[in-house]
């Protein structure tokens, strides 16, 4: 019946069910969400884990025995339901401090500033037993390029990623960082854009072994990219930390709809992949339900993510499962590509010469059949 459970390891950020409506052109349209009632109704709905920002939780400034009293609360509804925190995250867009950026911003004070903020976030994410540190440089762009020194800025960004690496070595923590791209919004131009953007940026970090990503389905769309093929390319390089699961309706603003919503075709094929390839992470979703809707509209809306993810898993399930899917796989020659395209001894010079009888137009006259593999694929979505 589509009822989540702990097992299905589903997760949602402080910030999600707690967003309180408020817009670039309108005011809050919900009262603040008590970080205790949070962790209740999350477990109660069946979630598995909950995640937050630094300031999700204490608010920007709180002072060590505000943090103190609050962390108590928290711990003891965390322990009395059981959910756990797998993921913790810092707030370096938030305050006015990072209007220029955080660990590229030009003003080398306020970088110094949120690197503490982050290695302190660090020591509670290990406290808590989290397992991953997401970082998403909400504020790390520009809005004209006349403002930054690009390539400074990936220095910086790079010494910023290596320093806390460092600090997680040094303390000898279990904890490993996941960077979330995102092509725009709130800076005009963000840095680190998309998937393919940090993988690469991984590679020329000082610890790349520690470091992977965190796609957000939204913020790959935002980009017109097909967010199913990032996450396909960040489990091929071993760098799927984490994810942001939510909906979006093409290149606009984040729209951070419940999962599901949006582009459910893509959706499909997202859980597809992540039930088929070995995923063991957290199904995380970073949504924020519609600011028409309160009160327990916001559960109905955070149930909904999961219930989406479970009833995709189980049309993804039955679409593997059709034989007339595996003979249309199969005419459309899918298990041949996991054929290497070389026969075992195989030299380049040998390839040069080989194939003599191979005729293209006749290849060329092969058809694909995807027309009927695609249909299926949206007849088992329909449910029909
Ligand atoms: C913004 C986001 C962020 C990140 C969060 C976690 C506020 O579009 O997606 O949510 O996911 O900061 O690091
Ligand atoms: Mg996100
Ligand atoms: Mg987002
Ligand atoms: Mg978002």
């Amino acid at each position: 019946d589509y009822t989540p459970t702990p097992a299905d390891k589903f997760s949602f950020g402080l910030w999600t069910v707690g967003f309180r409506g408020n817009d670039p052109f309108g005011a809050a349209t919900r009262p603040e969400l008590d970080a205790v009632q949070a962790v209740q109704r999350l477990s109660d709905l069946g979630a598995w884990g909950v995640t937050f920002h630094d300031d999700d939780l204490f608010g920007f400034g709180a002072d060590e025995a505000e943090r103190e009293r609050i962390l108590a609360r928290f711990r003891r509804a965390l322990d009395e339901t059981g959910l756990t925190v797998p993921m913790v995250t810092t707030n370096l867009f938030g305050h006015p401090v990072f209007k220029d950026g955080a660990l590229t911003a030009n003003d080398r004070d306020v970088r110094r500033f949120a690197l503490r903020k982050m290695l302190r976030n660090v020591e509670l994410a290990a406290e808590l037993g989290a397992r991953t540190f997401v970082a998403w440089g909400g504020r790390e762009g520009a809005e004209t390029d006349a403002a930054t020194d690009l390539r400074a800025a990936l220095d910086r960004y790079k010494e910023g990623i290596d320093l806390v690496c460092e600090f997680i070595r040094d303390r000898g923590y279990d904890l490993r960082l996941a960077l979330e791209p995102k092509p725009n919004e709130p800076r005009g131009d963000l840095f680190l854009p998309t998937v393919g953007h940090v993988l690469a940026f991984i590679d020329q970090l000082a610890h790349p072994d520690m470091v992977g990503v965190n796609p957000e389905v939204g913020h790959e769309q935002m980009a017109g990219l097909n967010y199913t093929h990032g996450l396909a390319q960040a489990l091929w390089a071993g760098k799927l930390f984490h994810l942001d699961l939510n909906g979006q309706h093409g290149a606009k603003y984040d729209q951070d709809l419940r999962f599901g919503a949006g582009d459910v075709k893509s959706a499909f094929f997202t859980v597809d992949l992540l039930e088929t390839a070995g995923y063991t992470g957290p199904r995380h979703f970073d949504f924020k339900p519609l600011r028409t809707d309160l009160d327990q509209d916001v559960w109905t809306s955070a149930e909904g993510c999961m219930r989406n993810y479970l009833i995709l898993k189980d049309r993804a399930a039955a679409f593997r499962a059709d034989p007339r899917v595996q003979q249309a796989l199969h005419n459309a020659r899918i298990p041949e590509l996991s054929q290497p395209t070389t026969t075992p001894g195989e030299k380049p010079e040998d390839l040069l010469h080989a194939d003599g009888d191979f005729d293209p137009e006749s290849a060329a006259q092969r058809s694909m059949h995807y027309e009927h593999l695609d249909q299926l694929a949206l007849e088992h979505l329909m449910g029909i």
